[in-house]
Protein backbone atom coordinates (compact mmCIF):
# COMPACT_ATOMS: atom_id res chain seq x y z
CA UNK A 1 0.00 0.00 0.00
CA UNK A 2 1.47 3.44 -1.16
CA UNK A 3 1.62 5.98 1.58
CA UNK A 4 2.71 9.68 1.36
CA UNK A 5 3.30 12.43 2.89
CA UNK A 6 1.92 15.63 2.23
CA UNK A 7 4.14 18.36 1.52
CA UNK A 8 4.98 20.61 4.45
CA UNK A 9 2.66 23.98 4.88
CA UNK A 10 0.14 22.40 2.84
CA UNK A 11 -3.14 23.44 4.18
CA UNK A 12 -5.96 20.95 4.10
CA UNK A 13 -9.66 21.86 2.59
CA UNK A 14 -12.05 23.68 4.76
CA UNK A 15 -13.54 20.91 7.09
CA UNK A 16 -16.89 22.74 7.32
CA UNK A 17 -17.59 25.16 4.77
CA UNK A 18 -20.30 27.31 5.18
CA UNK A 19 -24.17 26.46 3.61
CA UNK A 20 -24.03 29.53 0.92
CA UNK A 21 -26.25 32.42 1.06
CA UNK A 22 -26.52 32.75 -2.21
CA UNK A 23 -28.67 29.91 -3.77
CA UNK A 24 -27.08 28.81 -7.14
CA UNK A 25 -29.94 28.09 -10.24
CA UNK A 26 -31.20 24.83 -10.19
CA UNK A 27 -28.83 22.58 -12.43
CA UNK A 28 -25.75 24.26 -11.45
CA UNK A 29 -22.30 23.41 -12.39
CA UNK A 30 -18.83 23.08 -10.60
CA UNK A 31 -16.71 23.67 -13.48
CA UNK A 32 -13.19 23.28 -11.51
CA UNK A 33 -12.63 21.19 -9.10
CA UNK A 34 -9.86 18.13 -8.52
CA UNK A 35 -10.42 14.36 -6.58
CA UNK A 36 -6.64 13.30 -4.84
CA UNK A 37 -5.94 9.97 -4.02
CA UNK A 38 -6.88 8.41 -1.80
CA UNK A 39 -2.70 7.91 -2.12
CA UNK A 40 -3.40 4.19 -0.81
CA UNK A 41 -5.93 3.95 -3.82
CA UNK A 42 -4.82 5.98 -6.84
CA UNK A 43 -1.15 6.45 -5.69
CA UNK A 44 0.48 9.97 -6.59
CA UNK A 45 2.85 10.40 -9.64
CA UNK A 46 6.50 9.96 -9.07
CA UNK A 47 6.91 13.14 -10.90
CA UNK A 48 4.36 15.23 -8.76
CA UNK A 49 5.69 18.49 -7.55
CA UNK A 50 3.92 18.42 -4.69
CA UNK A 51 1.71 15.70 -2.79
CA UNK A 52 -1.74 17.16 -1.21
CA UNK A 53 -4.02 15.75 1.15
CA UNK A 54 -6.27 13.44 0.13
CA UNK A 55 -9.84 14.41 -1.82
CA UNK A 56 -11.90 11.83 -2.29
CA UNK A 57 -14.91 11.59 -4.89
CA UNK A 58 -17.00 11.16 -1.43
CA UNK A 59 -16.22 14.27 0.08
CA UNK A 60 -16.13 16.13 -3.20
CA UNK A 61 -20.00 15.02 -3.93
CA UNK A 62 -21.04 15.83 -0.44
CA UNK A 63 -19.39 19.00 -1.25
CA UNK A 64 -21.52 19.25 -3.97
CA UNK A 65 -24.74 18.91 -2.21
CA UNK A 66 -24.27 21.01 0.99
CA UNK A 67 -23.45 24.31 -1.40
CA UNK A 68 -26.55 23.34 -3.67
CA UNK A 69 -24.85 22.55 -7.10
CA UNK A 70 -26.14 19.42 -9.05
CA UNK A 71 -22.60 18.82 -11.67
CA UNK A 72 -18.77 18.78 -11.19
CA UNK A 73 -16.27 18.98 -13.44
CA UNK A 74 -13.38 17.43 -12.22
CA UNK A 75 -10.16 18.60 -13.40
CA UNK A 76 -6.62 16.30 -13.42
CA UNK A 77 -4.27 17.68 -10.52
CA UNK A 78 -0.23 17.85 -11.93
CA UNK A 79 0.08 15.38 -8.62
CA UNK A 80 -1.78 12.79 -10.70
CA UNK A 81 0.17 13.26 -13.64
CA UNK A 82 -1.17 11.24 -16.92
CA UNK A 83 -2.55 8.96 -14.13
CA UNK A 84 -6.54 9.40 -14.65
CA UNK A 85 -7.51 6.25 -13.01
CA UNK A 86 -8.46 8.33 -9.77
CA UNK A 87 -10.43 10.92 -11.78
CA UNK A 88 -12.26 8.32 -14.10
CA UNK A 89 -13.22 6.18 -10.50
CA UNK A 90 -15.06 9.70 -9.66
CA UNK A 91 -16.80 9.96 -13.21
CA UNK A 92 -17.71 6.27 -13.17
CA UNK A 93 -19.58 6.57 -9.61
CA UNK A 94 -21.07 10.27 -10.07
CA UNK A 95 -24.35 8.52 -12.11
CA UNK A 96 -23.32 11.02 -14.91
CA UNK A 97 -23.46 14.12 -12.85
CA UNK A 98 -19.80 14.76 -13.52
CA UNK A 99 -17.42 15.45 -16.30
CA UNK A 100 -13.60 15.07 -16.48
CA UNK A 101 -10.66 16.86 -17.86
CA UNK A 102 -7.76 14.35 -18.36
CA UNK A 103 -4.05 14.70 -18.86
CA UNK A 104 -2.41 12.91 -21.56
CA UNK A 105 0.51 11.82 -23.31
CA UNK A 106 1.28 11.71 -27.06
CA UNK A 107 1.81 8.30 -26.79
CA UNK A 108 -1.77 7.83 -25.73
CA UNK A 109 -3.54 4.73 -28.13
CA UNK A 110 -6.95 5.77 -30.32
CA UNK A 111 -8.91 2.88 -27.82
CA UNK A 112 -8.08 4.63 -24.82
CA UNK A 113 -9.10 8.01 -25.40
CA UNK A 114 -12.34 6.31 -26.11
CA UNK A 115 -12.10 4.49 -22.80
CA UNK A 116 -11.98 7.72 -20.93
CA UNK A 117 -14.94 9.12 -23.04
CA UNK A 118 -17.01 6.69 -22.64
CA UNK A 119 -16.00 7.84 -18.66
CA UNK A 120 -16.83 11.39 -19.51
CA UNK A 121 -13.70 12.65 -20.16
CA UNK A 122 -14.20 16.22 -22.79
CA UNK A 123 -11.27 18.01 -22.16
CA UNK A 124 -7.51 17.46 -22.01
CA UNK A 125 -5.39 19.81 -20.12
CA UNK A 126 -2.20 21.04 -20.57
CA UNK A 127 -0.27 23.10 -17.55
CA UNK A 128 2.41 26.06 -18.36
CA UNK A 129 2.61 26.52 -14.98
CA UNK A 130 6.66 26.43 -14.13
CA UNK A 131 5.91 25.24 -10.26
CA UNK A 132 3.46 22.91 -11.17
CA UNK A 133 5.16 20.84 -14.26
CA UNK A 134 8.09 19.98 -16.69
CA UNK A 135 8.45 21.56 -19.79
CA UNK A 136 6.14 19.47 -22.29
CA UNK A 137 7.29 20.58 -26.29
CA UNK A 138 4.54 22.64 -28.59
CA UNK A 139 4.49 19.89 -30.88
CA UNK A 140 3.84 17.59 -28.92
CA UNK A 141 0.70 19.17 -27.29
CA UNK A 142 -0.21 20.31 -30.64
CA UNK A 143 -0.32 16.78 -31.77
CA UNK A 144 -2.30 15.56 -29.01
CA UNK A 145 -4.54 18.60 -29.35
CA UNK A 146 -5.20 17.71 -33.21
CA UNK A 147 -6.22 14.14 -31.27
CA UNK A 148 -8.76 14.98 -29.67
CA UNK A 149 -10.28 17.50 -31.62
CA UNK A 150 -12.31 15.03 -33.65
CA UNK A 151 -13.73 13.59 -30.17
CA UNK A 152 -15.42 16.92 -29.79
CA UNK A 153 -13.19 17.90 -27.05
CA UNK A 154 -11.64 20.80 -25.94
CA UNK A 155 -8.12 22.01 -24.12
CA UNK A 156 -7.87 23.29 -20.85
CA UNK A 157 -4.93 26.02 -20.00
CA UNK A 158 -3.45 26.64 -17.09
CA UNK A 159 -0.82 29.67 -17.13
CA UNK A 160 0.68 32.96 -15.12
CA UNK A 161 -0.71 36.08 -16.96
CA UNK A 162 3.51 37.01 -17.64
CA UNK A 163 3.54 33.74 -19.78
CA UNK A 164 0.67 35.25 -22.15
CA UNK A 165 2.54 36.84 -24.85
CA UNK A 166 4.75 34.04 -25.26
CA UNK A 167 1.82 31.17 -25.33
CA UNK A 168 -0.04 33.57 -27.25
CA UNK A 169 0.63 31.74 -30.95
CA UNK A 170 0.31 28.50 -29.94
CA UNK A 171 -3.26 29.14 -27.69
CA UNK A 172 -4.67 31.42 -30.91
CA UNK A 173 -3.57 27.99 -33.38
CA UNK A 174 -5.39 25.44 -31.16
CA UNK A 175 -8.25 23.45 -33.24
CA UNK A 176 -10.60 23.05 -30.48
CA UNK A 177 -12.55 25.30 -27.91
CA UNK A 178 -9.56 26.43 -25.56
CA UNK A 179 -10.55 26.88 -21.78
CA UNK A 180 -8.50 29.10 -19.32
CA UNK A 181 -8.19 28.14 -16.03
CA UNK A 182 -8.66 31.13 -13.60
CA UNK A 183 -9.17 34.05 -16.10
CA UNK A 184 -4.95 33.42 -16.62
CA UNK A 185 -3.99 34.45 -13.29
CA UNK A 186 -3.42 38.20 -13.53
CA UNK A 187 -2.17 40.42 -11.58
CA UNK A 188 -5.01 41.74 -9.60
CA UNK A 189 -2.77 44.85 -7.77
CA UNK A 190 -2.83 46.05 -11.53
CA UNK A 191 -5.04 47.88 -13.14
CA UNK A 192 -8.65 45.93 -14.40
CA UNK A 193 -7.54 48.02 -18.01
CA UNK A 194 -3.73 47.93 -17.50
CA UNK A 195 -2.13 46.17 -20.67
CA UNK A 196 -1.27 42.50 -19.16
CA UNK A 197 -4.87 42.34 -18.68
CA UNK A 198 -6.23 43.60 -21.82
CA UNK A 199 -4.07 41.68 -23.62
CA UNK A 200 -6.34 38.58 -22.37
CA UNK A 201 -9.21 40.65 -23.16
CA UNK A 202 -8.03 40.81 -26.46
CA UNK A 203 -7.37 37.18 -26.89
CA UNK A 204 -10.67 36.30 -26.05
CA UNK A 205 -12.33 39.21 -27.91
CA UNK A 206 -10.24 38.48 -30.86
CA UNK A 207 -10.63 34.24 -30.73
CA UNK A 208 -14.23 33.26 -29.99
CA UNK A 209 -13.29 29.56 -29.14
CA UNK A 210 -11.62 30.83 -26.29
CA UNK A 211 -13.51 30.44 -22.85
CA UNK A 212 -12.45 31.28 -19.44
CA UNK A 213 -13.12 29.78 -16.10
CA UNK A 214 -14.14 32.97 -13.55
CA UNK A 215 -12.79 31.39 -10.60
CA UNK A 216 -10.03 31.15 -7.51
CA UNK A 217 -10.10 34.42 -6.39
CA UNK A 218 -8.49 32.71 -3.15
CA UNK A 219 -5.59 32.34 -5.31
CA UNK A 220 -5.79 35.91 -7.09
CA UNK A 221 -6.37 38.40 -4.00
CA UNK A 222 -4.18 40.32 -2.21
CA UNK A 223 -6.92 41.59 -0.04
CA UNK A 224 -8.02 38.71 1.11
CA UNK A 225 -11.47 37.16 2.26
CA UNK A 226 -12.51 39.26 5.01
CA UNK A 227 -12.53 42.97 3.99
CA UNK A 228 -12.91 45.67 6.03
CA UNK A 229 -16.63 46.11 4.94
CA UNK A 230 -17.67 42.21 6.02
CA UNK A 231 -17.93 38.92 4.07
CA UNK A 232 -20.05 40.36 1.23
CA UNK A 233 -16.70 41.70 0.12
CA UNK A 234 -14.50 39.12 -0.06
CA UNK A 235 -11.57 38.75 -2.61
CA UNK A 236 -12.84 42.19 -3.85
CA UNK A 237 -9.71 42.93 -5.63
CA UNK A 238 -10.49 39.53 -8.13
CA UNK A 239 -14.41 41.21 -8.76
CA UNK A 240 -13.44 44.13 -11.36
CA UNK A 241 -11.20 41.19 -13.32
CA UNK A 242 -13.88 38.59 -12.94
CA UNK A 243 -17.22 40.71 -13.30
CA UNK A 244 -15.68 42.14 -16.82
CA UNK A 245 -15.34 38.80 -18.48
CA UNK A 246 -19.03 37.72 -17.44
CA UNK A 247 -19.91 40.66 -18.64
CA UNK A 248 -18.57 41.06 -22.20
CA UNK A 249 -18.41 37.34 -22.70
CA UNK A 250 -21.07 35.82 -20.98
CA UNK A 251 -21.43 32.69 -22.86
CA UNK A 252 -18.13 31.82 -22.66
CA UNK A 253 -16.92 32.04 -19.18
CA UNK A 254 -17.15 28.86 -16.52
CA UNK A 255 -17.37 29.12 -12.32
CA UNK A 256 -15.65 26.53 -10.35
CA UNK A 257 -14.58 26.19 -6.22
CA UNK A 258 -11.04 24.49 -7.20
CA UNK A 259 -11.77 22.09 -4.34
CA UNK A 260 -9.72 20.92 -2.59
CA UNK A 261 -7.69 24.22 -3.45
CA UNK A 262 -3.71 22.50 -3.76
CA UNK A 263 -1.20 24.27 -3.34
CA UNK A 264 -1.89 27.15 -0.23
CA UNK A 265 -0.22 28.28 2.14
CA UNK A 266 -1.59 31.14 4.10
CA UNK A 267 -5.57 30.97 3.66
CA UNK A 268 -7.84 27.96 2.87
CA UNK A 269 -11.53 29.46 1.82
CA UNK A 270 -14.54 28.27 3.20
CA UNK A 271 -16.23 26.83 0.13
CA UNK A 272 -19.22 28.35 0.94
CA UNK A 273 -17.91 32.13 0.65
CA UNK A 274 -16.53 31.55 -2.38
CA UNK A 275 -20.44 30.73 -3.32
CA UNK A 276 -21.27 33.95 -1.96
CA UNK A 277 -18.64 35.49 -4.01
CA UNK A 278 -20.91 34.62 -7.23
CA UNK A 279 -23.52 37.11 -7.23
CA UNK A 280 -20.31 40.43 -7.28
CA UNK A 281 -19.25 39.24 -10.40
CA UNK A 282 -22.43 37.72 -12.03
CA UNK A 283 -24.99 40.30 -10.80
CA UNK A 284 -28.00 39.43 -12.40
CA UNK A 285 -29.86 36.51 -12.90
CA UNK A 286 -28.94 35.99 -16.38
CA UNK A 287 -25.53 36.32 -15.98
CA UNK A 288 -25.79 33.35 -13.41
CA UNK A 289 -27.80 30.92 -15.09
CA UNK A 290 -25.43 31.33 -18.07
CA UNK A 291 -22.30 31.10 -15.68
CA UNK A 292 -23.32 27.91 -13.65
CA UNK A 293 -25.99 26.50 -16.06
CA UNK A 294 -26.12 27.09 -19.97
CA UNK A 295 -22.60 27.45 -20.41
CA UNK A 296 -20.77 24.20 -18.60
CA UNK A 297 -24.12 22.20 -19.62
CA UNK A 298 -23.05 23.30 -23.74
CA UNK A 299 -19.68 22.37 -23.05
CA UNK A 300 -19.65 19.04 -21.12
CA UNK A 301 -23.53 17.44 -21.35
CA UNK A 302 -23.85 18.48 -25.10
CA UNK A 303 -23.99 14.35 -25.20
C1 LIG B 1 -5.62 24.52 -9.60
C2 LIG B 1 -4.41 25.25 -9.23
C3 LIG B 1 -3.19 24.73 -8.94
C4 LIG B 1 -2.77 23.37 -9.11
C5 LIG B 1 -3.09 22.58 -10.13
O1 LIG B 1 -2.98 20.63 -11.35
C6 LIG B 1 -2.55 21.23 -10.37
O2 LIG B 1 -1.71 20.77 -9.61
O3 LIG B 1 -3.92 22.99 -11.06
C7 LIG B 1 -2.16 25.65 -8.41
O4 LIG B 1 -1.28 25.20 -7.68
O5 LIG B 1 -2.24 26.87 -8.71
O6 LIG B 1 -6.39 24.94 -10.44
O7 LIG B 1 -5.85 23.46 -9.05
Amino acid sequence: MAKFEVTPGWLPFHPNPSVPKFRVPEGAVDAHCHVFGPGDEFPYAPERKYTPCDASRHQLFALRDKLGFARNVIVQATCHGADNRALVDALKHSNDMARGVATVRRTITDAELQELDAAGVRGVRFNFVKRLVDFTPKEELMEIASRIAPLGWHVVVYFEAVDLPELWDFFTNLPTTVVVDHMGRPDVTKPVDGPEFELFVRMMREHENIWSKVSCPERLSVSGPAALDGEQNAYQDVVPFAKRLVETFPDRVLWGTDWPHPNLKNHMPDDGLLVDWIPHIAPTAELQRKLLVDNPMRLYWAR
